[in-house]
């Protein structure tokens, strides 16, 4: 899954027509390198972040979503987690939703009950305003699993098709770096609830608080973080730099190929 973040549009028909553009080229981009799936998002929601209003973000995301599903032929995921945004977009030609909030936001379940679309459920501790000031658990994996299985109940109880549920454990929102790492070391424990697990590491604090590294030195980090989550079962990994990915996934995949030859 390449990450596609939608920047605010300027006034100007000109700008507006170059923010479009540019998104294309990214999404082209991606395609080409090997991407599945390509996660429009107009919300940011990294640590600190404000939010943005509806119209806005509607703004941002539809015409993106849009030219894309008219130019290329690759999946489009919608990052919202407002239920007017998830509409417009899957009408727009989204074919998934990625919530952060896992579908807590009122009226976001039924929306995507409706939408019959598949559904990331990401889990977060607190809201990204604030979430990193000091988080805590007892048990990090026991309780981002318990987390993630009520939010799949309560899904399944509104009507939900369980076939259509990923599951995240949401690196970086609400964890410190120690979280984070028990939370990757133990990803089997969200594999094994039978539900694909998404991962998303990609260029995240976490790697300046091991490398101290600035955001765009943080690729070759990125690519073993998400070379570990696939080794450990995770379905789909969202990321910026696809080629690099996709690289370290691919040699990856030929060196486990060769060892179970060696073993027939
Ligand atoms: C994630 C996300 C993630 C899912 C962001 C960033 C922050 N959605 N949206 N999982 N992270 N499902 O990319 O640094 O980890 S925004």
């Amino acid at each position: 899954m390449g990450i596609l973040n939608v920047t605010p549009d300027s006034f100007s028909d000109g700008g507006r027509f170059e923010h479009l553009d540019a998104a294309l080229q990214g999404a082209r981009k991606m395609l080409a390198e090997g991407a599945d799936v390509i996660d429009v998002g107009g919300e940011s929601t990294r640590p600190g972040a404000q939010s943005v209003a509806v119209a806005g973000e509607l703004d941002r995301v539809i015409p993106v979503i849009e030219a894309i599903n008219s130019e290329l032929s690759v999946s489009i995921s919608i990052d919202t987690s407002k239920p007017e945004v998830m509409e417009a977009a899957v009408d727009a030609g989204a074919s998934m939703i990625n919530d952060v909030m896992a579908l807590r936001a009122e009226g976001a379940m039924e929306t995507a009950r409706d939408l019959q679309v598949p559904v990331c459920l990401m889990h977060m501790q607190g809201l990204p305003r604030t979430m990193q000031k000091d988080p805590r658990y007892k048990d990090v994996v026991s309780e981002v699993r318990e987390f993630l299985l009520q939010r799949i109940d309560a899904c399944v109880s509104a009507g939900m098709d369980e076939g259509k549920i990923i599951i995240d454990p949401g690196f970086g929102f609400g964890k410190t770096l120690g979280h984070n790492l028990t939370l990757l070391a133990n990803l089997g424990v969200l594999v094994r609830t039978g539900f694909p697990v998404l991962a998303g590491l990609s260029r995240k604090s976490m790697i300046a608080s091991m490398l101290d590294r600035a955001v765009d030195s943080r690729v070759a980090a990125s690519a073993a973080l998400a070379l570990i989550a696939v080794q450990k079962g995770a379905a789909m990994v969202r990321v910026h730099d696809v080629a690099e990915t996709a690289d370290a996934l691919n040699v990856a995949a030929r060196v486990a190929a060769a060892v179970e030859d060696a073993s027939e």
